[in-house]
């Protein structure tokens, strides 16, 4: 069947067949077109939310053989209940689709980015593409939510094994997994809790990764305090926040080991801020981590390779400690290879995101000799043109940079670009066929909270585009094509935007590119910016940027996980306009607006009052342009046949990516199937700082 379904999308592909929305040429706004059928593949079995995991202890526990041989029996590590929590995570078999698994065997990921050190709780990456996800475990965890149904969901727990919400809804109590340690050993507590909330998140020299976690991400004036070790109790100025337990998932919640960090920290050391950050190298191993695997080898530009951590706190239900698998690969490359090895049988898992690969992949991947199998999800990958709305020296604009911050808080120069836009070209520059859809910005369609109707679409229309730009008062007066500014501003010449984008992805460039182009004709200036990732990512969040080209995150293809960056509802929540150095924002009106809907959403204990809400953000942000939609299509699991427990239908993002998602820990490869992929079998990770892993 599946194949079948591929055959019959590469048909479509040879025959050219591509959806032809017909551009409604008028400028007045209207409803995004129908985009063309795309039924994800792997349908998803729905299940409750409590079936999937719970905290128990059980009569008795088991490990690799060779542990208990090469370690347990040679007094290297005390046996294995004793290195479990009292009460472990037990994954339930009824939420296994392949059931209790054997142990053995490897994964292998290929990333596109590279480690900056293990300080996460200081904002060095580690390379992305499930590294730091598979390292860093959060008190909450929200990816494998994609398989509960939305209107009875809440986050899973996790470092927070269960919370208690007081009468008035103010106090949050949460108790943490009691007797867990890290994977050196050192026991896991509440001190580690408030190493990261104090010391990283509220300290304002330090920001975790992922440009997300501001002490304003958990609510304006929330504290956080410690009651035992096992035992911390939040404060919130609403009553009933509980869209914060989605925040306190990946990554905006994922404390680091105090043990080893709190020493290297400038409140506790004479170290400086930059020291703290840059205090674990890459070339640092056994990093202590509360994840399945601990990184124990590191080779620059070639490869991390991560062993089971021997102290892991979760277990299936017959006791065997996870994870199953040993050991996991970052083959470091490109992302784009990352999708040509794992269709091609030489890495384990991608998600297909960048359409350009798509051709070749479904081709691949049809064939009966198909290491991988690969099924497409819902649209709920998608790209918008953001503007950088803070006039209020959020990046320290020089005089050209701030004219353009007043121009992005126009609106009929807003409404000027996005009508420049021919969407439909934008799509089939990347790929043709029935994948692209037009997007109008604002919520992805693939969201349980879409609704078409509430979406203001403007249509492509260039005349009407200019009569737009005129209306912001820019005109070429000197003829050359590209429009000036007016007479008083920056001596009337040439408008010119700087768009910041990262160069590690194809679509990426492709996108800006297309936008370079079509802005041209409207007769405005685009200079690309393209840095790194990391680079990127640091000019981004600082502020050092005119427009943005960004992939969306997840409060647009979830809404509920990190809610907060729906809008401005603080200083630094928003991914396109933030405070200067006073902390205060300069929203514009329909701004407003839009955080007093988020902020409503937030605190709302009723489902159908929040889906009224999302239609009015949706309807408000696209009205107002609030960002520039560019195009949305569908992402793509390819994952290599000899897993088992892969949960059907994992979409490659919605709470978080697929590699949080599939729930690596619980993946397992039958004892006939499995490669020998293992570069280090039967060794454990070693001391933190030593060298490579121990037998
Ligand atoms: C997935 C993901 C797992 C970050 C990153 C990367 C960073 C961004 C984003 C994606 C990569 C892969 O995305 O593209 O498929 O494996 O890692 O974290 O783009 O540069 O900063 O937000 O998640
Ligand atoms: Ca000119």
């Amino acid at each position: 069947m599946m194949n079948f379904r591929k055959t019959g999308i590469l048909a479509g592909l040879a025959l050219g067949v591509s959806v032809l929305a017909l551009n409604a040429y008028a400028s007045e706004a209207t409803v995004p077109p129908v985009p063309a059928e795309f039924p994800a593949e792997g349908k998803i079995k729905y299940v409750a939310r409590d079936s999937i995991l719970e905290f128990k202890a059980l009569p008795e526990y088991h490990e690799p053989d060779w542990v208990t041989k090469n370690f347990v029996a040679a007094g290297k590590l005390p046996p294995v209940k004793d290195r479990l929590p009292k009460e472990p995570m037990v994954f339930k078999t009824g939420n296994m689709p392949d059931g209790i698994g054997v142990y053995g065997d490897t994964m292998r990921h290929v990333i596109g980015g590279r480690p900056e050190g293990w300080n996460y709780g200081a904002g060095q990456t580690q390379g992305w593409g499930g590294i730091d996800i598979g390292l860093s475990e959060c008190l909450t965890r929200t990816a494998p939510l994609f398989q509960v149904e939305a209107k009875d969901t809440e986050p899973l727990p996790n470092l927070a094994k269960s919370w208690d919400w007081s009468a008035d809804g103010h106090k949050l109590t949460m108790h943490l997994v009691e007797g867990a340690k890290w994977s050196d050993g050192a026991p896991f507590n509440a001190d580690d809790i408030m190493f990261y909330w104090d010391d990283e998140v509220i300290d304002p020299n330090v920001s975790p990764l992922g440009g997300g976690a501001s002490p304003e991400a958990f609510g304006a004036g929330t504290t956080l305090k410690k009651i035992d070790d096992y035992t911390v109790e939040w404060t919130f100025k609403e009553a009933f926040p509980k869209q914060y337990l989605y925040t306190m998932s990946y990554p905006n919640f994922c404390p680091g080991p105090s043990h080893i960090l709190k020493p290297q920290h400038p409140k506790y050391s004479k170290n400086t801020y930059d020291q703290f950050k840059n205090a674990f190298p890459p070339e640092f191993m056994n990093m202590p981590v509360m994840g399945a695997w601990v990184p124990v080898e590191y080779r620059s530009d070639d490869i991390i390779v991560m062993r089971r951590n021997p102290y892991y706190w979760k277990v299936d239900e017959k006791g065997n400690q996870l994870p199953y698998l040993n050991e996991l690969h970052y083959k470091l490359s490109t992302w784009a290879d990352r999708d040509v090895q794992a269709v091609a049988g030489s890495a384990d898992i991608s998600n297909l995101e960048q359409p350009e690969n798509f051709v070749a992949s479904l081709k691949r991947a049809a064939e009966k000799t198909a290491p991988a199998r690969l099924a497409f999800g819902p649209r709920l990958i998608g790209y918008n043109l953001r503007m950088n709305f803070s006039a209020n020296g959020w990046g320290n604009p020089d005089e050209r940079g701030q004219a353009i911050r007043e121009l992005n808080r126009n609106e009929d120069f807003r409404k000027a670009v996005t009508m420049a836009l021919d969407r439909k070209a934008i799509g089939d520059s990347l790929v043709k066929g029935p994948f692209t859809a037009i997007y109008a910005g604002g919520l992805s369609s693939g969201t349980s909270f879409y609704d078409r109707n509430s979406t203001v679409y403007y249509p492509f229309d260039l005349a009407g585009a200019k009569a737009e730009l005129a209306k912001a008062g820019l005109k070429d007066t000197d003829g050359d094509g590209i429009v000036n500014f007016p007479a008083g501003t920056l001596g009337g010449k040439n408008v010119e935007i700087v768009m910041l984008i990262t160069n590690q992805y194809t679509t990426d460039k492709s996108l800006a590119e297309g936008v370079v182009a079509q802005m041209e004709k409207l007769g405005l200036k685009i200079v690309i910016n393209g840095l790194d990732g990391t680079k990127r990512d640091d000019a981004h969040y600082s502020g050092r940027w005119d427009w943005l080209i960004q992939r969306n995150t997840t409060e647009l293809s979830s809404v509920v996980q990190n809610t907060e960056q729906l809008a401005p509802v603080g200083p630094r929540t928003s991914w396109n306009h933030r405070a200067g150095k006073d902390d205060k924002l300069d929203l514009m009106p329909f701004e407003t607006e839009l955080v007093d809907v988020v902020n409503k959403f937030t605190t709302s204990q009723s489902n159908e009052e929040r889906v009224n809400l999302m239609k009015q953000y949706q309807k408000i942000s696209t009205e107002h342009v609030n960002t520039v939609g560019l195009t949305e299509y569908p992402g793509a699991l390819i994952i290599n046949k000899r897993f088992s427990n892969v949960p059907q239908g994992t979409p490659i993002f919605m709470f978080n990516w697929a590699e949080d998602s599939v729930i690596r820990e619980r993946l397992w490869v039958a004892a006939d199937k499995q490669g020998k992929y293992e570069l280090f079998p039967e060794q454990l990770p070693g001391k933190p700082g030593d060298k490579g892993p121990i037998n």
